[in-house]
């Protein structure tokens, strides 16, 4: 059996029922398959890939909390420090129901590859909770954030792991967090990105994931011909991510017509009008549901339909495994060419299958959404010179990074003769990083 393979049946046999993560190895083992082969004996006998795929270690923890009737809620935190051959741990954190051991773990897969990918010295990590903010008070989030903080201080640090946000997590709750790591070890250090401006945040980091989805997209269409100019856009999700991607969206003189969050998406024929979203979502905490109630024209429908929306381009911007085979058959036979992942892993395997075989144009996440996290390491550099540095040189170099990755991305296809595949280029490339300081180190 090849290498890749004995890994895969290792990773499914001794991770039993973690089936994003099984999902998201799968998919970096199944692109590196040429380059094990070539360096097979050497890799082998380093035990390269049996590393690759365990986290260095996983924390898990009890967070308690008491809610505003009084009762004490419980919740479990996590953080996967998944590989730091290159840099501290770096990731966000996420709060949602759906947060378990498998998803942290595929997130923080997916992180390693793609903080290389980003060219700046960062490993990989993700953690998170199955905490709910959803409906809670603010005094809610901050007694869990501070609980939260309490055990998760002591694991992390400015140069030891650096987390930062994800779904759920954004300026309040990084703010609850950062000041009760203050409090608890008398550090002012750059140990959570994402920060407010007033306290060592960066400018442009709101809006590097989206903004860098962009880049990438805008990257990709120009070196096959096409531009952005004049499309129509559907992007999934409500979020940071998809807000600062709409706004970029728009800005290079696309039309964004559809929006969505986990109950319904919105259409608007005469595209959507950003700052109501942002009226909504970032201000009042609200549904999407309220744009149509607000803006004359648009449409709202319960449910998982955004994919069935007429499009040129879609951007896939809110969770893992958002969009299936039949979405990819339905955005194709609606005219869409092309998928750029603002997410992380928001298609399944056979989505991404589809839409290579069928000649779309495809950008993964871990290269399309790493604008996000190459903007935290930017902060921390910022945070590390005790300077700050303005929104238009910050913009620059992730636009900067959005277009090298590109490059990376695009040449690692070409070299392992698959041009034009960024997913296997993506992979590769954020891999031969990873894999020469992890060879370079020993065995650690
Ligand atoms: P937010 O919490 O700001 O927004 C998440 C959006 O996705 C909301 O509209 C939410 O709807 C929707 N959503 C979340 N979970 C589900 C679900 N299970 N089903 C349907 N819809 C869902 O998160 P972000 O915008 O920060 O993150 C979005 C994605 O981008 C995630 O995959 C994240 O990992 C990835 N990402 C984020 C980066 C960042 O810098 N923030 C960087 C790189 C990737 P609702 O409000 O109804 O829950
Ligand atoms: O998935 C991601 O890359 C993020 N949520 C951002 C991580 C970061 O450290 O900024």
């Amino acid at each position: 059996m090849s290498y890749v393979d004995e890994i895969y049946e290792r990773v499914v046999e001794q991770n039993p029922g973690e089936k994003e993560f099984h999902q998201a190895v799968k998919e970096v083992l199944d692109s590196l398959r040429l380059v094990i082969e070539a360096n097979e004996e050497k890799y082998r006998k380093a035990a390269l890939l049996e590393r690759l795929v365990e986290p260095e270690r996983i924390i898990s923890f009890r967070v308690p909390w008491v809610d505003d009737a009084g009762n004490v809620q419980v919740n479990k935190g996590y953080r996967v420090q998944f590989n730091s051959a290159i840099g501290p741990y770096k990731g966000g954190l996420r709060l949602h129901p759906s947060v378990n051991q498998s998803i942290l773990k595929f997130l923080g897969f997916e992180q390693v590859f793609k903080n290389s990918l980003t060219g700046l010295p960062i490993g990989g990590g993700k953690g998170g909770s199955n905490f709910d903010p959803k409906g809670k008070s603010d005094r809610e989030v901050m007694a869990f954030c501070q609980s939260f903080m309490t055990e998760l201080s002591k694991y992390i640090g400015a140069d030891q792991d650096v987390p930062a946000g994800d779904i759920g997590v954004g300026g309040r709750e990084i703010g609850y967090m950062y000041g009760q790591y203050k409090r608890l070890t008398g550090l002012y250090e750059g140990v959570l990105t994402g920060k407010g401006l007033t306290y060592g945040g960066s400018l442009a980091r709101t809006q590097a994931t989206g903004y860098g989805l962009v880049y990438i997209l805008d990257e990709m269409l120009k070196h096959n011909g096409k531009e952005l100019a004049g499309k129509t856009v559907v992007i999934s999700g409500s979020g940071n991510v998809a807000i600062y991607a709409t706004e970029k969206a728009q800005q290079l003189g696309a039309k964004v017509v559809a929006l969505s969050d986990s109950n319904g998406y919105i259409y608007d024929k005469e595209g959507i009008k950003l700052d109501v979203v942002k009226q909504i979502k970032e201000v009042r905490r609200g549904r999407i549901k309220e744009y149509a109630d607000e803006v004359a024209g648009a449409v709202y429908t319960e449910g998982k339909g955004i994919w069935t929306v007429p499009c040129d381009i879609a951007l896939p911007c809110a969770t893992q495994n958002e969009l299936n085979l039949e979405d990819a058959k339905t955005l194709k036979s609606n005219g869409c060419f092309v998928v750029a992942e603002g997410a992380n892993m928001p298609s399944t395997r056979e989505a991404t299958d589809f839409f290579l075989e069928s000649g779309m144009l495809f950008m993964p996440g871990k290269a399309a959404n790493a604008g996000g996290v190459a903007t935290s390491a930017l902060e921390m550099s910022q945070n590390s010179q005790r300077l700050s540095w303005s929104f238009e040189e910050v913009d620059a170099k992730l636009k900067d990074i959005m277009v090298n990755i590109y490059a990376k991305a695009a040449d690692a296809a070409e070299r392992y003769g698959v041009p034009g595949n960024y997913v296997a280029g993506a992979n590769i490339a954020g891999f031969e990083k990873v894999a020469e300081a992890m060879m370079a180190q020993g065995i650690v």
